[in-house]
């Protein structure tokens, strides 16, 4: 009989193995129970970054954010005739600076791309423009953004 006996070991085995990865499964279902998010586990939780207008500059000039982040523009100067407007076509803000403390968002999707964007009032006469890095594996901004 040492077949019968074989598949005998076999079985009971085979038993405790699935007892112990279902032990496993509740382990890792009870482990992972802290979070707060119900997003995917594993992604950073979308946060906003702001970037201030002062005077003929944004600053700072060139932010890094992840896919899903958003960036906000304020004002923090005296001349309201500021844009933000990228070259890709992606936002523009129009004139919507009309006051200190006013502000612009947008949130950025597309991961691994550099977006350059302007001032339409004093890009040539200021070089007043910047740039968004988004997601890790985003080329550097060229020269002057
Ligand atoms: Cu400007």
């Amino acid at each position: 009989m040492p077949r019968l006996t074989w598949l005998t070991w076999l079985k009971r085995c085979s038993r405790s193995a699935a007892a112990a990865t279902g032990l496993v499964l509740l382990l890792s279902c009870g482990g992972g129970g802290g979070g707060s998010s119900p997003s995917e586990p594993g992604m950073p939780a979308p946060k906003m970054v702001t970037v201030q207008i002062v005077d003929f500059a944004f600053n700072p000039k060139d932010v890094q954010i992840n896919p899903g982040d958003t960036v906000q523009w304020v004002l923090a100067s005296t001349t309201y005739t500021h844009t933000a407007t990228s070259e890709d076509g992606s936002f523009d803000s129009g004139m919507a600076f009309k006051s200190a403390g006013a502000t612009f968002t947008h949130t950025f999707t597309k991961g691994n791309v550099t977006v350059q964007y302007h001032c339409n009032t004093h890009w040539h006469t200021n070089g007043m423009q910047g740039s968004v890095e988004v997601g890790s594996a985003a080329p550097p901004p060229p020269p002057g953004y």
